[in-house]
């Protein structure tokens, strides 16, 4: 039996026992004027938490999980798991193998501190934290990403030395609802530092600002020495203004002193004339300052806060932000770092932040836990909803934990402790209970708690609401529902029996080369009432940087050794099982809308263009209609060019005078262009970019390119060029001097992660179009002109597949067809395939780019004259896969550097591809290091492409994005440059 406290108590195995000796959670920013105790700190790990110190010390960076150290001595490396635990025990139980990191550090308590408070801060330790000094208990916290406090002041001495040890036990009963879809990790994660006030101190502020100008400041004070002194008062200053002490509630409590003095309560009140409000778009913020004086007058303590005037609320079953039913442009965002896991910085915050706002988001979920205090002053700043989550998910144990009454103290200490740190942040607009833990008594606390303490938000829960959307009496003010189909969503809001707003919490899977049919879920939310918007999942890709020598992560040493979403050589992009896990769950991992070193993924331009605050409405007459479709500015912040881009020329460019509009209105405008009289195709784009430097982007970034067609194509003709005459080898295969393989039929692309999870790639090998073999079956010649009949025999059915090769003036026409029998009633591209000589390395064309684009991921990618090295026109989606598509195309040129090579017209605008890898190459690997480049270009024209949809988590494809059974034909004309 051990004899400390502490570790007598078990907390590892104790779910009543959240915390022991902790401070209230409070709002006051003590990071100014603090003590950093980060740094080395002397660190051990024990296989238990009650098994002895005494080992070798070796040392651990705080803030930092060990499980990313690679510490000598240490092999507790990090692990993946999306639903399942890590281990076989039951709640409350974790397993006995359950290392336990013990950090120690002498700290020199300062002198003047003599007579003070001091108070220890450790930011985040997972999952259980004990504290000692000098060998002395102090105290036990859980809830692994919010903040712990200790009161120090009877165990240190001014002046003197302290040693301060935490241990941080990885495995608990807290594990079990903390089994969020993310990489488990032992350590202290978030800064700790040491901090002294005043005896008599603030201990709480709680602001309200409302859109109507009124202010109410809420002040708790407290004196560490024991009853409250008389006398004490308090002030604040807003922006320079003073706000005096509520009188009528001084007096009121001064008729009951005893009362008054022990709750040590103080309030302001102001009205704000002619107030600015704060929204997403206008993120208007005031300095407000409160302090605590002591009788004579003197500051004995101050809080500083930046606020924001606004109001939000459900009203039937729409969400308002100052009473304006806004959009909800959400993405899921982890604490995510490739070389700490989940240690960030303020600039990467602000680095997350600023590249959402530059893509058109306007709405954050915090999954699924409370972040990093500094990402909620970030999005008051910049302008962010956020849907604050409290520490909550019990996924694999969850229909046992939500009505477990061992575990009601955690899941009201989580929710709460939530809400009393971020209450004073404008950004934060709902409370989230946490996520995917079924729905209990448990749930039912932790929302009557939120509701008594904080009338001025939205609660919300998807395990609550998705019993049913339209209950009224469960615990989420909204319906916020995890990938449902938007066919659902659609019915359920004209069903009549709506009673609240219905946002989804998660919708369009971001995993590999993903997020199709994004602009048809927009284009229903916007056309429904009661749909208002959702949140992606996700925003990282959580690929962790790994030496493959050694299999270790890479450390804080990696950094640099990766650029434009590719790691160094030596080095990858690690996903689940990557770390020698047995118990995983693969690429899940990797499912976000950026690269691990937040390079973005082409699905961020699709959103960009969905969330266009500038749309072009249609075209009319010689004009087109212009539209704001912001909830609560104009358009002057923004500037704006003309581009027409002409199938047969150029791009015409002309600055554009974007009129003057508030929000929901629109405005015809006169075309600059006259096109001209030869007939070719001719597609307007608005370049709509930052009028001047915002926070978030500098003058000239890109907004939208809003985008409308002016004139069609007109028929195309080649003349035949009997004389020339067509070579075919012995098979019926095309020689050229440019291709290295000649062209043949491709019904197959490397399987996406969703055509793998939504088990398509499975019906795909089933029938053999992985390994499709050609059989020449006939081959004609007449009039110079070669006609090759080929079978390919897939499992249910031979694919006939006829080229009929004709010399045209300057070129050839390749006119082909394929004939899929019925059982292939769902391939993912019928079309051909080819392999050019090295050296091509340029790629231009007329189509929608220059951007990766898909038939169901097309609306942000502009028809336009692209121009794109062959290198990077493929997007390295973590796990290899088909990607680097272009849509749309109408011609395109490969060229090497002196201007020679070929070029493709096609005979209607198609999907095409051009990269360095053949599907088979991609589908036999399963990280990047691993593939070999081919020197020339592989090169995909598609007449038919399936949509990629979202069917690793989520709806697939809509049904008008299937490759069809039937004949599918399509024609090109390829030319020598
Ligand atoms: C849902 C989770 O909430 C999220 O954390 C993540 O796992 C996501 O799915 C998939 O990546 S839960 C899922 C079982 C619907």
């Amino acid at each position: 039996m051990t004899s400390d406290p502490l570790l007598a108590l078990r907390p590892w195995e104790t779910p009543e026992v959240t915390s022991w000796g902790r401070l209230p959670m409070n709002a006051v920013d003590r990071r100014s004027g603090a003590h950093s105790l980060d740094g080395d700190w002397r660190f051990q790990l024990l296989p238990a938490p009650d098994a002895p110190v005494g080992g070798a010390w070796s040392s651990s960076y705080v803030p930092g999980v060990w499980t990313m150290q690679s510490i000598p001595g240490t092999d507790d490396l990090p692990q993946y798991t999306n639903v399942r635990m890590p281990f076989a025990e039951f709640p409350p139980r974790s397993p006995a193998a359950n290392p336990t990191g013990v950090y120690e550090r002498t700290v020199d308590v300062p002198a003047e501190w003599a007579g003070r408070r001091i108070v220890l801060q450790v930011g985040a330790a997972e999952s259980v934290l004990l504290v000692h000094v000098d060998g002395r208990p102090v105290g036990v916290s859980k809830d692994s990403h919010l903040a712990a406090e200790f009161d120090l002041s009877e165990v240190v001495r001014p002046g003197a030395r302290a040693t301060v040890r935490l241990t941080v036990v990885k495995w608990s009963d807290a594990s079990h609802i903390e089994d969020q879809d993310q990489w488990w990790h032992g350590g202290i994660s978030r800064s700790v530092l040491l901090y002294a006030t005043d005896p008599l101190h603030l201990a709480d502020v709680t602001v309200r600002a409302s859109r109507d100008g009124e202010l109410r400041v809420d002040c708790r004070v407290r004196d560490a020495g024991g009853a409250l002194p008389a006398g004490w008062y308090v002030s604040g200053e807003l922006d320079g203004h003073l706000l005096t002490q509520d009188g009528e509630f001084d007096r009121a409590n001064a008729e009951d002193e005893r009362v008054s003095a022990f709750l040590g309560e103080a309030r302001l009140r102001a009205t704000i004339p002619e107030v600015r409000t704060w929204n997403a778009e206008t993120p208007e913020l005031y300095g407000l300052t409160v302090r605590l004086h002591r009788p004579d007058g003197t500051v004995a303590d101050t809080s500083y806060h930046r606020i924001g005037f606004r109001d939000v609320e459900v009203s039937g079953r729409d969400l308002l932000v100052n009473g304006e039913r806004v959009y909800i442009r959400g993405v899921n965002r982890h604490d995510f770092h490739p070389l700490t896991g989940r240690t960030v910085s303020h600039d990467d915050l602000r680095a997350d932040l600023v590249l959402l706002k530059r893509f058109g988001f306007n709405a954050i979920r915090t999954a699924h836990y409370p972040n990093y205090p500094a990402l909620y002053d970030l999005a008051d700043e910049l302008g962010f909803y956020v849907v604050d989550e409290a520490d909550i998910e019990s996924h694999d144990h969850a229909h046992e934990i939500a009505d477990d009454p061992r575990y009601l103290n955690a899941f009201v200490d989580r929710v709460s402790r939530m809400v009393l740190r971020d209450k004073n942040h404008p950004s934060v607009i709902i409370w989230s209970l946490g996520n995917e833990s079924d729905y209990g008594a448990n749930h039912d606390a932790a929302a009557g708690w939120t509701r008594r303490h904080d009338r001025t938000r939205p609660i919300q829960y998807e395990g609550a609401a998705k019993l049913d959307w339209a209950a009224t009496d469960d615990a989420s003010d909204i319906a916020c529902p995890m990938y449902a189909p938007i066919e659902d969503c659609v019915a359920h809001a004209l069903s009549g029996r709506q009673t609240r707003p219905l946002i989804q919490c998660e919708y369009s899977h971001a995993m590999g080369n993903s997020n199709g049919t994004l602009a048809e879920h927009w284009a229903a939310i916007e056309s429904t009432p009661g749909l208002q918007g959702g949140f992606i999942w996700e925003f990282w890709d959580h690929g962790i940087l790994q030496r493959v020598s050694d299999g270790r992560p890479a450390g804080r040493a990696g950094a640099g050794l990766y650029e434009g979403g590719v790691a160094a050589p030596g080095h990858r992009w690690a996903y689940g099982g990557d770390f020698g896990e047995t118990i995983h769950d693969g690429a899940f991992i990797a499912d976000g809308v950026v690269f691990p070193d937040r390079t973005p993924k082409p699905a961020l331009y699709e959103h960009r263009e969905i969330a266009a605050p500038v749309r072009l409405e249609c075209f009319r007459h010689e004009g087109v209609v212009i539209g704001n479709h912001q909830h609560f500015r104009g358009l002057d912040w923004l500037s704006a060019d003309w581009e027409l881009a002409l199938a047969d020329g150029g791009t015409l460019t002309a600055p554009a005078e974007l009129p003057d509009l508030r929000p929901g209105e629109t405005a015809a405008v006169p075309v600059p262009f006259t096109l001209p009289p030869d007939g070719g195709e001719a597609w307007l784009t608005l370049r709509v970019t930052t009028a001047r430097d915002e926070p978030w982007a500098p003058r000239g970034t890109v907004v939208c390119l809003p985008q409308v067609r002016l004139r069609a194509p007109a028929p195309a003709s080649s003349t035949v060029a009997p004389d020339r005459g067509v070579e075919v080898d012995g098979d019926g295969l095309l020689v050229h001097p440019l291709l290295t393989a000649a062209p043949t039929l491709s019904l197959w692309r490397a399987p996406t992660d969703n055509d793998e999870l939504g088990h398509m790639a499975l019906r795909w090998r089933s029938w053999g179009l992985d390994r499709l073999v050609r059989k020449v079956v006939d081959v004609r010649r007449a009039h110079g002109r070669v006609t090759v009949l080929a079978e390919y025999a897939a499992e249910v059915g031979v694919v006939r597949h006829v080229q009929v090769l004709t010399p045209v003036e300057g070129g050839l026409r390749v006119e082909e067809s394929a004939e899929l029998p019925d059982g292939l009633d769902d391939v993912a591209r019928v079309g051909s395939v080819f392999e050019t000589v090295a050296g091509l390395d340029l790629m231009e064309w007329y189509g929608q780019g220059p951007w990766e684009s898909y038939p169901d991921r097309a609306f942000g990618a502009p028809v336009g004259h692209h121009r794109v090295p062959v290198d990077t026109l493929f997007t390295p989606y973590l796990r290899p896969q088909e990607s680097g598509g272009r849509h749309g195309v109408r011609h395109f040129t490969l060229s090497a550097p002196d201007a020679t090579g070929l070029t493709v017209t096609l005979d209607e605008p198609r999907q095409v591809s051009v990269t360095r890898h053949r599907a088979e190459d991609l589908t036999a690997v399963g990280h990047h290091d691993e593939l070999v480049r081919r020197a020339g270009c592989v090169v995909h024209i598609d007449a038919a492409h399936r949509g990629l949809g979202t069917a690793s988590c989520g709806p697939d494809t809509s049904p008008s994005h299937l490759v069809a059974p039937g004949v599918h034909r399509w024609s090109w004309t390829l030319r020598v440059l």
